[in-house]
């Protein structure tokens, strides 16, 4: 038995060096956990903790692939299957250069906790490649989704491990994949979620994730007698989660004065009104173009390029982009001009640091894992209409993501109270673990 959480991290990081993002994602959960666990000795004799933190499988593999020019291109591919206690592996798919075994394994940690908190009968899973869709044409995105799938196709089914989207895999890549896997297991079956509607998708999903960050903010702040209403918003990213985001935040009365991409920010005081962001919608998901061009469009909005959000005045932080976005200075900035309120759209998108300083300033802070768990959520909805075989009204999505969120949010509130602060980093963490553990005991030693 390990006499501290410093000393079983310290494993952690002998047994898997060099992968600083799943250090970081598991010393976070095993902070929380460590007086629960330590008082329960049904968790001590199966072993939980050690478990918990290993992967069940982890598949690599080559992909190889043609361009435009003829040329022979390899990436790697992944799958991480964390934890099948309560339900398939279920987890997105991120194409992007960075991704490596590390940043796969604090994505699919993150997720087990995550799909625990959703109530919904789903594992933890996650996978991707290092493939950067940036500047690819259509035809070479299609051929390399192909190319992913045909390898992937054998270790996925809609009972085993249900893979969805994440940075750089939106709608069109989803199409792409399930195409490769109906035409090699000959079998239309939910193997995917974030389809399209005329092939088995669900109403709300591509929206899922934005507005229930939305809502889970909402939430928070009725904790304290307050809503998002003439609230001055920053989000950052200007992808799937950042556009809903702000299209939710909108119609709750709130003003978004930002968003960026990996070259830099653009702030407009005047708010990204719902005309504005139909412009966002047009400019990323069919020009693919990037940020900066919001500014040249409109007139009163500046770009500051190479520089994230965090430095604009604002009342309510929605960091919607990619993990650690938020450094110890990004936070004490925020807090420093009001900000007192950040509710995470992106996974992990706050340093260790930076989540100290929102707790020792007691603002309202809430961790992805709670947060971003719409986006897993309403694909669990589409699973259970690809079973049922029929689709539930936009209303009717709508509303379980709402009731949801909801859910989430006062699971956190109950584990996470400390007088009158609400801990939500440890309120997520307890209340994700607690359903997993309790399974994974009840299973015996697998
Ligand atoms: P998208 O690919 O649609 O958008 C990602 C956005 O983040 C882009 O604006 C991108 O800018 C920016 N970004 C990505 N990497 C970096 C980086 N290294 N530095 C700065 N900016 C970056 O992805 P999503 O919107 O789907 O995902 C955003 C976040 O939300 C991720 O953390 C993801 O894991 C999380 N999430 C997504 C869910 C979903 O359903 N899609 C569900 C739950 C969480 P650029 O174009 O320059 O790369
Ligand atoms: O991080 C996430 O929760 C996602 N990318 C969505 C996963 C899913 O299976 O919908």
């Amino acid at each position: 038995m390990y006499s501290s959480p410093r000393e079983f991290i310290e494993n952690v990081k002998i047994k898997n060096p060099e992968q600083f993002e799943f250090h970081q994602a598991v010393t976070e959960v095993v902070e929380s956990i460590w007086p629960l666990y330590q008082k329960d000795l049904r968790y001590q004799e199966a072993n939980i903790l050690e478990r918990i933190i290993e992967p069940e499988r982890m598949i690599t593999f080559r992909i190889t692939w043609t361009n435009d020019k003829g040329q022979v291109k390899v990436n790697r591919g992944y799958r991480i299957q964390m934890n099948s206690a309560i339900g398939p592996y279920k987890g997105g798919i991120r194409f992007h250069p960075t991704v490596n075994l590390s940043i796969l394994k604090f994505l699919a940690f993150e997720q087990v906790f995550k799909n625990s908190l959703t109530t919904l009968p789903m594992g933890g899973g996650k996978g991707g490649s290092d493939f950067d869709p940036k500047g690819k044409s259509e035809a070479e995105i299609m051929r390399f989704c192909q190319n992913f799938m045909i390898e992937l196709q054998r270790h996925i089914g809609s009972n085993t491990d249900v893979p969805a989207g994440d940075i750089g895999v939106g709608g069109r890549e989803i199409g792409y994949m399930y195409g490769m896997y109906k035409k090699i297991r000959n079998e239309f079956t939910g193997a995917l979620t974030g389809k399209a509607l005329n092939w088995g998708g669900s109403l709300i999903r591509p929206e899922a994730t934005g507005y229930g960050c939305t809502y889970f903010a909402e939430e928070m702040l009725k904790t304290r007698n307050d809503t998002l209403k003439g609230k001055i918003v920053a989000i950052s990213g200007s992808g799937n989660v950042a556009q809903h985001t702000v299209e939710k935040v909108n119609q709750l009365g709130g003003k978004v004065v930002t968003l960026s991409d990996s070259d830099g920010t653009i702030y407009d005081k005047n708010g990204i009104d719902p005309d504005k962001l139909a412009f966002v919608f047009d400019l990323k998901n069919h020009k693919r173009g990037r940020i900066k061009e919001y500014a040249k469009k409109f007139n009163g909005a500046e770009y500051f390029a190479g520089k994230r959000p965090w430095g604009i005045k604002c009342q309510v932080a929605l960091p919607c982009a990619t993990q650690n976005e938020i450094s110890c200075e990004d936070a004490e900035t925020l807090v420093k001009n009001g900000c007192f309120c950040v509710t995470e759209g992106a996974n992990m998108p706050t340093e260790p640091k930076g989540v100290e300083v929102f707790l020792k300033n007691k603002i309202l802070y809430a961790p992805g894992k709670a947060a971003n768990a719409g986006g897993v959520a309403t694909s669990g909805f589409e699973m259970s209409q690809n079973s049922l075989r029929l689709s539930w009204t936009r209303e009717e999505v709508d509303q379980r993501l709402y009731c949801i969120m909801k859910s989430i949010h006062a699971t956190c509130v109950k584990y996470g109270r400390d007088g009158d602060f609400i801990n939500y980093v440890n309120g997520a963490n307890i209340g994700g673990f607690v359903k997993v553990a309790d399974a994974m005991v009840d299973q015996g030693a697998i």
